[in-house]
């Protein structure tokens, strides 16, 4: 039985200083102190031509403004599940950080996409500072520094595991979720074109897709996928048994996201909402459009999609007629039921910790 759940480093032989505060660090605490190593391994090592130091600069300040400043859920998690699929005893100091390392691939993976996003969204603010591409003097260069952080991802992993019997399937799983991830911004843009208003796109088999593909992939799938074939657990129904239950848990992060881009306190969240002027298709407007009365749907009509504060208000004024806070909460709720039994019945071999670990991340969050 696989079972263990410390959040403290697997080295408890405490023999001098320099190892008893290691093994008293926690894991948020070890994943933070490996950022600044990994910012140096890939802007100093291995570079040998002088004339690419400026290039090298840029690259620093886009990896420390664009990775470490989440909640690190995703990253953190990696380190996590491993603890949760592995025995202290079999957990090296070298298999411990390699979880930090790849960790921070998928957080810098995410920086990657959040970037592009922010640019494609119109977005002002991201984790309560101005969005990288809004910077003095960035602008569109940010498209090539979206690029810079994926590479990132595969400078590290190769420095950092290339020589690990899972590397392929790492390899593997951060292409094909990269894939996944970039055909459901696909859906999603395509979904909501400027200035094209036709609510009848909005269907709730559209929502799904769109979620799955763009978040639950690489928010939910991706880090204890990583951490499983870490571990040594390559079987692909053990991993599609995860991914039943890490795709719904997406899903319902993903209408969260939703429901804060309108209702979420941007002091809290560090990002303002566009959803709305963005033409989006949002968990609250397919949620609304399934209640509503044909003046309701006309009033949408009007005043979806439209870059201006009083449609925006209208939109929302809308919103709260229809009850969307309750309806949510609601939904909250139903998901997370829902979510206990798919644990229960497709966790089989795998800890149940490592899904109910993350659920307690989510629910009910405001950030
Ligand atoms: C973001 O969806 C998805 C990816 C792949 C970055 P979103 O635009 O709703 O995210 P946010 O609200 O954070 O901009
Ligand atoms: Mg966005
Ligand atoms: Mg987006
Ligand atoms: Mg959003």
């Amino acid at each position: 039985v696989l079972l263990c759940t410390s959040s403290f480093q697997g080295d408890h032989s405490c023999n001098g200083t320099q190892s008893s505060i290691k093994a008293l660090s926690s894991d948020p605490q070890l994943f933070e102190d490996q950022f600044d190593k990994l910012v140096t391994d890939l802007s100093e090592r291995d570079i040998v031509d002088p004339s690419l130091a400026d290039a090298l600069t840029r690259l620093r300040e886009v990896l420390v403004y664009n990775s470490p400043l989440g909640k690190r859920n995703r990253g953190l998690s990696v380190i996590g599940s491993l603890r949760d699929l592995l025995p202290p005893t079999q957990l090296t100091q070298d298999t411990v950080q390699q979880s930090l390392v790849v960790g921070w691939c998928i957080e810098m993976l995410q920086g990657c996409f959040l970037v592009a996003d922010d640019i494609m969204d119109g977005s002002v603010t991201r984790r309560g500072q101005p969005c990288w591409y809004k910077r003095d003097g960035i602008g569109l260069d940010a498209i090539n520094d979206s690029y810079l952080l994926e590479a990132s991802v595969y400078r590290l992993l190769r420095i950092h595991c290339r020589k690990q019997p899972y590397y392929v399937h790492l390899l593997e799983l951060f292409t094909e979720i990269s894939f996944q991830t970039e055909l459901g911004q696909s859906l999603d843009l395509m979904t909501a074109p400027p200035g094209q208003i036709d609510l009848s796109r909005f269907t709730m088999d559209r929502y799904k897709a769109i979620v799955k593909y763009k978040t639950a992939f690489y928010s939910f799938y991706l880090p204890v996928a990583a951490a499983m074939y870490i571990a040594g657990i390559e079987s692909e129904e053990e991993h599609n048994n995860a991914k039943l239950i890490l795709l719904e848990m997406g899903e319902f992060f993903q209408i969260q996201d939703d429901y804060l881009d309108c209702y979420g306190d941007p002091a809290v969240t560090g990002k303002i909402g566009t959803d709305i002027q963005d033409n989006k298709c949002s968990w609250l407007v397919v949620t609304a459009l399934e209640t509503m009365t044909p003046e309701q749907r006309a009033e949408l009509e009007a005043c979806y999609g439209q870059n201006d504060d009083a449609c925006v208000e209208k939109v929302k004024a809308l919103y709260n007629t229809l009850q969307m806070p309750k309806l949510y909460h609601n939904y909250e709720e139903e998901s997370y039921q829902r979510l206990q039994k798919l644990i229960a019945c497709h966790a089989q071999n795998l800890p149940h910790s490592v899904f109910l670990n993350f659920a307690k991340k989510i629910y009910k969050r405001t950030k």
